[in-house]
C-alpha cells in the first residue's frame, strides 16, 4: 500500500511509518517538524535523544533496506499539499500532523489561535487535494476521545440512537471536549463528516486515548532510531509523566483529586489500530468513527501503579495532589465503547508492571535531560 504517515516526526508518527516500512508498505512522511521548535519554545526536550530526520531515515534505511520517503512542509500551505497528493497518490493518508497538547493550546489567545487555526485549516487542506487528486484515498484521521468529555451516560463509538418527541435517528455522539486543542478536533471531525457525505471520501476518525509507552520493535534498534516522549508541564502525558517523574525523584504530579478517569493504550496498539484500519478501509462516503483505547484509568490510580512498580525498584515516589490547572470534573462516571478495533482483530497490550519498570529504567538512564524547571503544569485554563 503507498500510504503518509502526516507528522511522522512526532511520538505517534514515526514509530507507525517505521512499522508500516517494516511491513514493506511504501512510506512517505509529511512532516514540518515544528513540533522541534515547541520544545525550544517550552524550554524542554525529548526524554530520549531523538537524531535528525535525515539521520533516522539514513540510519532506517541501513537497517531495513527499506527507504522512507520524507516531504518537508506545512500542511496549512494548500500549494505544498497538493504537490504531496500529485507526487505520492496516497492510498491511505494517516492523519496525525496536529498540534495536540491541551496545556498548549490553553496558554493564552496566540496559542489557542494558532492550535485551531493549524489543526483546521491543514485538515482542511488534506481535504481539498483529497478530493482533488486522490478521490479514491482513504483518510485515517487522529481524533481525541476527549472529544466526548465525561458525560454521566456511555460514551458510544462516534453515533448515539436518540429518541425525541415520538421518533428516532442515529446522530453524532454530544461532543463537550475538554480545551481548546479538544475542540479542534471537533471542528475537524465535523469537517471530515460533511467532506464524507458531499465528496463521497472515505475517511475513518479514530478517538484515540491518551498515549503511553515509548519502544517498539523498530525504533529501539538504533539509538538513532529513538522514538519522542515527553515530561513536561506542557506536552507530557499522564503516565509517562508519571514514570519519569519517579525517575528523577520529583513528586508524581496528580491534579486535583486525580478521580478523573480517561481512556488509554499503549503506543504499540496505536500502530495496530492504525493498521487495521489502513487494511480496512472505511467505503466511499462513508464516515467512520472508532474508539481506540485498551482500557480506562483515574490519574490517580495510575499515579498509585506507578509509585507500586518504582517501590518494588526501591524508589520511593510521592504522590502531590497540585491544585488543578485546568477544569475538568475530578470525580465523574465514565464507560467508554471500544468494540470496533477488537472486532478488526486488535490484540491488546494491556498496563504491565514490566512496561511501568521499562518506563522508569529508561527515564533514569537519561534523567540528565530532565529539567525539572519544566515538570510542573505552567498553563492554566481560569
Ligand atoms: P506530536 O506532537 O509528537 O507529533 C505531531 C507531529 O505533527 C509533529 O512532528 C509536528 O511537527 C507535526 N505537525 C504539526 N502541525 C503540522 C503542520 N501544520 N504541518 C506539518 N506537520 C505538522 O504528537 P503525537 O503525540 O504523535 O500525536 C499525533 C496525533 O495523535 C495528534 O493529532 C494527536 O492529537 C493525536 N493523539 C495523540 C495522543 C497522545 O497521547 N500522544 C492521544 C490521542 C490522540
Ligand atoms: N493529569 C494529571 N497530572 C499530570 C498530567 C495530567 O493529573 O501530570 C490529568 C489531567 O488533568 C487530565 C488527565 O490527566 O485529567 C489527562 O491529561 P493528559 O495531559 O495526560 O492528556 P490530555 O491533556 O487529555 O491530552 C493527551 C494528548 C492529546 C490527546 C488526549 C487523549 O496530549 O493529544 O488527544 O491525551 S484524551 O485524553 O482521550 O482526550
Amino acid at each position: 500500500m503507498k500510504i503518509i504517515i502526516a507528522g511522522g516526526d512526532g511520538f505517534c508518527g514515526w514509530p507507525t511509518a517505521l512499522y508500516f516500512s517494516q511491513k514493506g508498505h511504501e512510506v512517505a512522511i509529511v512532516d514540518n517538524l515544528i513540533r522541534r521548535e515547541w520544545d525550544k519554545e517550552l524550554g524542554t526536550q525529548s526524554l530520549t535523544p531523538i537524531a535528525s530526520m535525515e539521520d533516522r531515515l539514513s540510519v532506517w534505511q541501513a537497517q531495513s533496506g527499506k527507504s522512507i520517503k520524507f516531504y518537508l512542509g506545512d500542511l496549512q500551505d494548500y500549494d505544498f499539499v497538493e504537490h504531496v497528493f500529485q507526487d505520492f497518490e496516497p492510498e491511505a493518508f494517516v492523519h496525525y500532523a496536529e498540534q495536540r497538547s491541551a496545556p498548549y493550546s490553553m496558554i493564552d489567545r496566540e496559542h489557542a489561535v494558532f492550535t485551531q487555526v493549524n489543526n483546521v485549516v491543514g485538515n482542511l487542506n488534506v481535504l481539498f487535494a483529497m478530493k482533488k487528486i486522490t478521490p479514491d484515498c482513504h483518510l485515517i484521521k487522529l481524533g481525541t476521545m476527549g472529544e466526548y468529555g465525561t458525560p454521566n451516560i456511555d460514551i458510544e463509538e462516534g453515533y448515539i440512537r436518540i429518541e425525541h418527541n415520538g421518533r428516532e435517528d442515529v446522530l453524532p455522539y454530544p461532543k463537550q471536549p475538554f480545551s481548546f486543542y479538544h475542540l479542534s478536533k471537533v471542528h475537524d471531525s465535523h469537517n471530515i463528516m460533511f467532506a464524507c457525505k458531499a465528496w463521497g471520501i472515505r475517511a475513518t476518525d479514530l478517538n484515540q486515548g491518551v498515549v503511553y509507552g515509548l519502544w517498539t520493535d523498530e525504533t529501539k534498534l538504533d539509538e538513532r532510531l529513538y522514538n519522542r516522549i515527553d515530561f513536561d508541564g506542557v506536552f507530557g502525558t499522564a503516565l509517562n509523566r508519571f514514570c519519569i517523574q519517579a525517575a528523577v525523584g520529583h513528586d508524581l504530579t496528580v491534579y486535583g483529586k486525580g478521580g478523573q478517569t480517561r481512556a488509554f493504550l499503549d503506543i504499540r496498539d496505536t500502530l495496530q489500530c492504525v493498521e487495521l484500519a489502513a487494511l480496512n478501509p472505511a467505503d466511499a462516503g462513508e464516515f467512520r468513527v472508532f474508539n481506540q483505547f485498551t482500557e480506562q484509568f483515574s490519574v490517580l490510580e495510575l499515579a498509585q501503579r506507578v509509585q507500586a512498580v518504582a517501590k518494588q525498584m526501591g524508589i520511593e515516589a510521592n504522590i502531590a495532589h497540585l491544585q488543578n490547572p485546568r477544569v475538568e470534573k475530578e470525580e465523574h462516571y465514565y464507560h467508554a465503547a471500544h468494540t470496533k478495533l477488537l472486532d478488526l482483530g486488535l490484540k491488546p497490550h494491556l498496563l504491565s508492571d514490566e512496561l511501568i519498570q521499562g518506563l522508569i529504567e529508561t527515564a533514569s538512564r537519561y534523567q540528565d535531560r530532565v529539567s525539572r524547571d519544566v515538570i510542573r503544569p505552567s498553563a492554566t485554563w481560569r
